[in-house]
C-alpha cells in the first residue's frame, strides 16, 4: 500500500482514476445523455479518460511537489468544469458554454438558486481531491517525484491518441459529429465533458476573432446588394393575411418527388397529394427549393425566418448562436404584436434552439419537457408526429392571437423507422432499407397531418390562419441513387439529383384561392413573402431572398454549394444543363452573370453571419432583441403555466 503511492506514476494514475470515477458516476447521476445500445455505454466508460490523461499528464513534466501540485491544480479544473456543468444542467437541462459566459444572462437568473441546486451527494465530486492532498500529507517520498521527459511524453502522447481513438468510434457512431456539432448532449455522450469544453472554447474563440474586427461598414455592401436586389410587393396580396395567425407546419426530410407518387399502386401521400392539387383554397409551389447545407433542418428554420443562407460549414444555429438577428418572431411582434412559439417533440439543446431562439426573439418553446415522450410514444430522432400535433393542440389553442406558430415534426426523419401498428402503407421493395421506409414514415406523416388540419378545422382557426406547409431537405441522399433509380424509373444523374432537391411550400392565404403555382423560389424567399402578406414592407431588412408572389421575384434560387437552378438554366458543379429537357448547355454570358450573382449572394450572406454585421443594422422601428427576457421552461416548471417572456 505504501509504495502504491510513493511513486509518481502510481500517484498519476490514482488521481486519473479517481477524475475518471466521478466524471463517470456523473453520467448517471447527473445528465440525461441518451445513451442507447452497448456501443455507446462502451463510448460512455471510455470518453472521460483522454482529457483527464492529458490534463493531469502535463504534471509529470515537473519534478517532486510541484508535480503533485499541478495534478491537484488540474484535477481542481477538471472538478470546476464537471460541477459547474452539473449545476447548469441542474438548471437548465443543458451544458455550459463559453457563450453563457459571455453573455451571462442564463448565468445571471441562476444566481440566486444556486444553493437551492446543490446536494448534499455533491461531496463525492470533491472526494478525489481530498484524498490525493491526504495522500500528498502522508507521503513524504512526494519530494523526490521523478519522471523522464520522455516517458511524460509518452502519456500525453497515449492521452492524445486515446482522444483520436475515441473520436474515430464516436464518429462511426455518428458522423460529422464535429464538423455539424448536432447537439451538446452528443458532444458530452461521446467525447465527455473535459473535451466538450475545450471543443466549445475553441468554436468560441473562432467565432470570437471574426466577429471582433468587423465594422459598420462590412454591412454597407450586404445592404447595397440587399436595397438593389428588392422586389416590390404584390398589390393583390400585399397586407392580406394581415392580423391573422401563422401557422408553419415543418414536414421532417419530405421532398416533392413524394407528391402524387404512387407505390405499387397505392398513393404514398393521399393527403399533401389534394393540397398540392390547391384543394382547401392552399397554394402549391412545385418548383420550390430547400437551400440547406450541413444544419440541414437547423439551417432550413435559419433561411426561413431571416432570409439568410446557413453557412457553408457546420450550422450557424451552433455557432453563429449568439449573434444579433433580425427574425421574423420578432419582427412580427414589434410591428403587429404577434406572439411566436415554436412547437417540437425533441429537446431544446438539439441545434442550439433554446439560444438561438432568445436571440430570434421566440416568446415560447414547447420542446420535449412539455410532451408525454414515454417510451412508446418515440420513434427515430423523438416523438411520434401524430401524438406531437394532438398534444400540442391544447398548447397552440392557449397562445394569444395573433400568433406565429411553428411546429417540426420529427417521425419521417432517417432510419425511417415505425413500428407495424402505425405503418398503414407496405415497404418499398428496392432493398435499400432507408428509401423503403422512407415511404412508411412519409404516409405516416401524412396521416399526422390531415388529423392536425382536421383538428386545425374543428377548433375554427384554419380559417383566419395563413398555414404554411413545407418540406425542410432531402431525405434520402445520392448515397441511395441505385435505389432511387429503381423509385423513379430514370437514372439519378447530376442533373435527376438537383431536380430531386425540391421540397414543397403550401400556403392557405385566408381569401385567396388555391392552385399550383410554378415560380422558382427557395427557403430565403419565405421571409420577404409573408412579411409582404402581412403588409410589411420588406424593403429594409437585409433579406437574401424576394417575395414569391412579386412580379420582381428572382427566380434564380441558389443552392448551398453555389449549383443554382433558374426555370432556363441549371448549374451543378459548373456543368449547365437546360431546365425544361436535362440537356448540357455552353456556359454562355447569361450563366456566367447568374453564377457570380449566386456566388457573391452566398459571400454576403456568410459575411453577415461570420461577423455579425447585423449588430450594426439600426432601423427606427425595430428594437434589438433582448435574449435576457426569454426563458424557456417545460410542463412541469413556473415557465409552464406562465407566459415565457418577461413582460407578457
Ligand atoms: C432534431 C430535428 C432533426 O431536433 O430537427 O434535425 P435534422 O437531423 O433533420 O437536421
Ligand atoms: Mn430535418
Amino acid at each position: 500500500m505504501k509504495k502504491i503511492f510513493s511513486n509518481k506514476m502510481s500517484f498519476f494514475l490514482l488521481a486519473v482514476v479517481l477524475v475518471w470515477a466521478k466524471t463517470y458516476a456523473s453520467y448517471f447521476m447527473e445528465f440525461n445523455l441518451g445513451v442507447k445500445g452497448g456501443f455507446q455505454q462502451f463510448l460512455l466508460f471510455l470518453n472521460p479518460f483522454s482529457a483527464i490523461i492529458v490534463f493531469l499528464g502535463l504534471a509529470l513534466f515537473a519534478k517532486g511537489r510541484i508535480s503533485a501540485a499541478i495534478i491537484l491544480i488540474m484535477d481542481a479544473v477538471m472538478t470546476l468544469i464537471l460541477y459547474a456543468n452539473i449545476l447548469f444542467y441542474r438548471f437548465f437541462d443543458d451544458f455550459l458554454t463559453f457563450s453563457n459566459f459571455i453573455q451571462r444572462d442564463n448565468l445571471s437568473n441562476m444566481q440566486d438558486g444556486v444553493f437551492d441546486i446543490m446536494n448534499f451527494h455533491d461531496v463525492i465530486y470533491f472526494l478525489d481531491f481530498l484524498i490525493l492532498i491526504a495522500i500528498m500529507i502522508w507521503r513524504p517520498e512526494i519530494k523526490a517525484f521523478k519522471m523522464s521527459k520522455k516517458m511524460a511524453s509518452l502519456v500525453i502522447v497515449s492521452g492524445l491518441a486515446l482522444f483520436m481513438i475515441n473520436l474515430g468510434l464516436a464518429e462511426k457512431d455518428r458522423p460529422d459529429l464535429l464538423s455539424r456539432t448536432f447537439d451538446r448532449n452528443y458532444i458530452v455522450k461521446y467525447l465527455g465533458p473535459y473535451n466538450f469544453t475545450v471543443y466549445n472554447g475553441i468554436e468560441t474563440a473562432k467565432s470570437e476573432s471574426q466577429r471582433a474586427y468587423a465594422t459598420s461598414d462590412d454591412l454597407t455592401t450586404a445592404k447595397n446588394y440587399t436595397s438593389a436586389h428588392y422586389a416590390e410587393p404584390n398589390p393583390e396580396y400585399f397586407g392580406v393575411g394581415k392580423g391573422k395567425n401563422i401557422i408553419k407546419i415543418h414536414l421532417e426530410s419530405f421532398q416533392s418527388f413524394l407528391i402524387d407518387y404512387k407505390l405499387n399502386g397505392e398513393e404514398v401521400t393521399p393527403f399533401l397529394n389534394k393540397l398540392a392539387r390547391g384543394e382547401e383554397n392552399m397554394t402549391y409551389f412545385d418548383n420550390f427549393f430547400h437551400q440547406t447545407g450541413q444544419g440541414k433542418t437547423a439551417d432550413s428554420e435559419l433561411s426561413l425566418d431571416n432570409s439568410l443562407f446557413g453557412l457553408p460549414e457546420g450550422a450557424a444555429f451552433m455557432t453563429r448562436g449568439q449573434n444579433t438577428y433580425q427574425s421574423l418572431p420578432a419582427i412580427l411582434n414589434q410591428k403587429e404584436g404577434y406572439t411566436s412559439a415554436v412547437f417540437h417533440g425533441d429537446y431544446k439543446s438539439f441545434w442550439n434552439r433554446d439560444q438561438i431562439y432568445k436571440q430570434f426573439g421566440v416568446d415560447k418553446f414547447y420542446d420535449a419537457g412539455y410532451y408525454n415522450m414515454k417510451n412508446e410514444n418515440l420513434i427515430n430522432l423523438g416523438l411520434k408526429d401524430k401524438e406531437f400535433f394532438s398534444e400540442s393542440m391544447p398548447m397552440l389553442q392557449s397562445l394569444k392571437q395573433p400568433f406565429y406558430a411553428h411546429l417540426l415534426t420529427l417521425t419521417n426523419h432517417y432510419p425511417f423507422i415505425l413500428n407495424e401498428q402505425d405503418a398503414s402503407l407496405d415497404r418499398g421493395t428496392t432493398g435499400d432499407s432507408t428509401v423503403d421506409g422512407y415511404f412508411q414514415t412519409a404516409r405516416y406523416l401524412d396521416e399526422a397531418l390531415e388529423q392536425f388540419i382536421n383538428d386545425l378545422k374543428a377548433s375554427g382557426l384554419y380559417d383566419d390562419s395563413i398555414i404554411m406547409i413545407y418540406g425542410d431537405h432531402n431525405g434520402i441522399s445520392e448515397n441511395h441513387n441505385r435505389a432511387m433509380a429503381e423509385v423513379q424509373g430514370k437514372e439519378i444523374t447530376p442533373y435527376q439529383n438537383m431536380q430531386n432537391q425540391r421540397v414543397p411550400l403550401m400556403l392557405h392565404i385566408p381569401g385567396k384561392e388555391g392552385g399550383v403555382n410554378h415560380t422558382y423560389g427557395g427557403m430565403i424567399d419565405v421571409m420577404p413573402t409573408l412579411l409582404h402578406l402581412q403588409g410589411i414592407d420588406q424593403r429594409n431588412y437585409i433579406n437574401f431572398g424576394t417575395d414569391l408572389f412579386s412580379k420582381e421575384h428572382d427566380q434564380t434560387v441558389a443552392l448551398r454549394n453555389g449549383d443554382f437552378i433558374t426555370p432556363k438554366y441549371t448549374s451543378v458543379d459548373n456543368t449547365i444543363y437546360d431546365t425544361a429537357s436535362g440537356n448540357t448547355l455552353e456556359p454562355n454570358e447569361q450563366t456566367k452573370n447568374i453564377k457570380e450573382r449566386v456566388e457573391q449572394q452566398l459571400k454576403l450572406s456568410d459575411q453577415v453571419l461570420y461577423q455579425d454585421l447585423l449588430r450594426f443594422h439600426d432601423l427606427e422601428d425595430f428594437k434589438k432583441v433582448n435574449p435576457s427576457l426569454y426563458h424557456y421552461g417545460n410542463k412541469n416548471s413556473e415557465e409552464g403555466s406562465k407566459s415565457q417572456k418577461e413582460g407578457q
